[in-house]
């Protein structure tokens, strides 16, 4: 018999309408949920089966939406980690939490985060893999962190005494391996948890695990239709520095040893490939060296290299994403025979989206669509099965899970939790666009400062900083947007409506970039 898993009388009962359908009169077997958050790095919707089937095949991840809901309008406030982390833990804009960019920033972790406010509620929390803020990570009971990007292989580990210690093996398994350890033999089981599971995988350069790198060699992934893209109308986007013709380097991105790359590049392959174990690195040379000897006999350029190179960029990211799949799959069997499943809401997503030929590009940032989406599905025991057509954003995860928990949701966070939706709700005054707003530039790929708003058809964004340039896209039309509607009188009123819902977004979140740039009176203030 299932077990009637309730929210616990010791915590307020915000979320039991949700399991009206399991529900049973006895109040004190009412068991919290637990929250076990999995976020990638760079996994992106159209490499995710329930999002796209053209190229990826992820049944483990497909069995969250399967069992659950799969949001098929989820983005981000800022198309990078740190950022993305911030806005996480945090509920706010980059602009209330202080973590713009990944150069420039240390995240204040003496501020306001969700993991603070759910071990104050009773919670236990817990932190493991990539956290990417500078600071050391606060609110969680327990953690241990890859320095930085951390490395897929042999990696170390920043404890919680901020100690560092090097593990051995690959680290997608290695961080699935701690947080199942965490959850059977470390926390406290006489508490609700929190734990939050964050891959490096699938960030760049894209290293399988050896048991993986034969995968898909035969297989030839369709090429985007925007792959030559020439960015008419688009000054920025033309000045990026992130295509896989020009900016993918051949052996730090697509491993050919001994061919033309970037020396510093080149360099910190070598240092990847000095992490591996005599019998990893006898693994990789065996699968490499004949794709290396037969790259170099093709001597291919212009066109079939642009699109070798794609090819190999999909391989590499399909093989790396492989491991993901399966160690999620191993996190949801760990749940269900430690019969956890029932009680505990389990959400998979990305810290931002990733262009995966589109355009051309590699990388993210960019407030198109491919980078500002991300993947997000959840599973709730009792909640809605299906698909969630809002506009939803990361800003709203810290909101819903204080919601779940029972726990107040301050008023100075801007998101806005998901729990209606999740129970099945479709709440009449839920937001109708959404703001973004970028800023590592000048950095790395050369993305430029931006900032936009986007409703359920139309995108407005503004590039400034050492550029002042409009953008308006018709996604209905323009799917891929390619055309820049900016300026096109046809489009004046449609223009004059995002410049007022841009002003009022900007006024609700109340960033400071409006009084600089404002080009219009907002009308109304939306609702968040
Ligand atoms: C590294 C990568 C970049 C990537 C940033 C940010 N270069 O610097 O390609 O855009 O991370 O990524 S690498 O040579 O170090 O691989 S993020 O996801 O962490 O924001
Ligand atoms: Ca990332």
């Amino acid at each position: 018999m299932r077990t009637q898993v309730l929210l616990s009388a010791a915590i307020p009962l915000a979320g039991m309408a949700l399991l009206s359908a399991c529900q049973n009169d006895k109040e004190e077997t009412r068991k919290p949920f637990n929250i076990v958050y999995i976020m990638t790095d760079d996994h992106t919707a159209q490499m995710m089966s329930c999002y796209d089937t053209r190229y990826a095949h992820t049944p483990n991840l497909d069995r969250i939406a399967r069992d659950g809901v799969l949001f098929s309008n989820s983005f981000v406030a800022n198309s990078l980690s740190g950022p993305s982390r911030a806005c996480l833990v945090t509920g706010k804009h980059s602009h209330k939490n202080g973590f713009f960019d990944n150069t420039n920033c240390v995240f204040d972790n003496t501020q306001q985060t969700f993991p603070k406010l759910l071990q104050k509620a009773g919670y236990q929390t817990a932190l493991i893999g990539k956290w990417h803020l500078e600071s050391l990570p606060t609110g969680f009971d327990y953690w241990e962190i890859v320095p930085g990007q951390g490395s897929y292989y042999n990696p170390s580990f920043i404890t919680q005494d901020n100690d560092t210690v090097r593990k051995h093996g690959y680290l997608t398994n290695i961080i699935t391996d701690m947080s199942i350890d965490w959850m059977e033999n470390r926390r406290d089981k006489n508490k609700p948890f929190c734990i939050l599971i964050h891959h490096k995988a699938q960030h760049r350069n894209w290293m399988a695990d050896t048991c993986n790198l034969a995968l898909y060699e035969d297989k030839t992934l369709p090429i985007p239709e925007t792959y030559y893209d020439d960015y008419k109308g688009r000054k920025a986007a033309a000045a990026q520095k992130m295509s896989i013709i020009k900016d993918m380097d051949l052996v730090y991105d697509l491993k050919m040893l001994g061919a033309d790359g970037q020396a510093d590049l080149r360099e910190a392959y070598l240092g990847m490939l000095g992490r591996m174990d005599s019998a990893q690195r006898a693994a990789w040379d065996k699968f490499y060296n004949p794709v290396i000897e037969n790259f170099k006999k093709q001597h291919l350029t212009g066109k079939a290299l642009a699109e070798w190179k794609f090819q190999r960029y999909m391989r590499d990211y399909l093989k790396t994403l492989k491991s993901l799949d399966d160690n999620v799959g191993k996190v949801l069997d760990y749940l269900d025979k430690a019969g956890l499943s029932e009680n505990t809401l389990v959400v998979y997503t990305s810290d931002q989206g990733f262009y995966m030929g589109e355009h051309g590009w590699f990388d993210k940032r960019f407030m198109y669509e491919e980078s500002f989406r991300t993947p997000l599905v959840m599973r709730l025991p009792g909640g809605k099965k299906g698909t969630i057509r809002q506009l939803v954003q990361n800003i709203d995860y810290a909101p819903t899970f204080l919601e779940l928990a029972g726990a107040p949701v301050p008023d100075d966070m801007q998101g806005v939790s998901l729990l209606p939706l999740l129970k099945g709700e479709t709440p009449e005054d839920w937001r109708s666009s959404l703001y973004y707003h970028y800023y590592e530039f000048p950095a790395e790929h050369s993305v430029k400062r931006h900032y936009g708003v986007r409703n359920d058809r139309y995108k407005l964004i503004h590039f400034y900083n050492d550029i002042d340039e409009w953008e308006l896209y018709d996604l209905q039309q323009d799917p891929h947007e390619l055309n820049n509607l900016y300026g096109n009188p046809a489009y004046q009123e449609v223009t004059d409506q995002m410049m007022h819902e841009l002003d009022s977004l900007q006024i609700m979140y109340d960033d400071p970039i409006r009084l600089k740039y404002k080009k219009h009176n907002s009308l109304a203030v939306p609702n968040k």
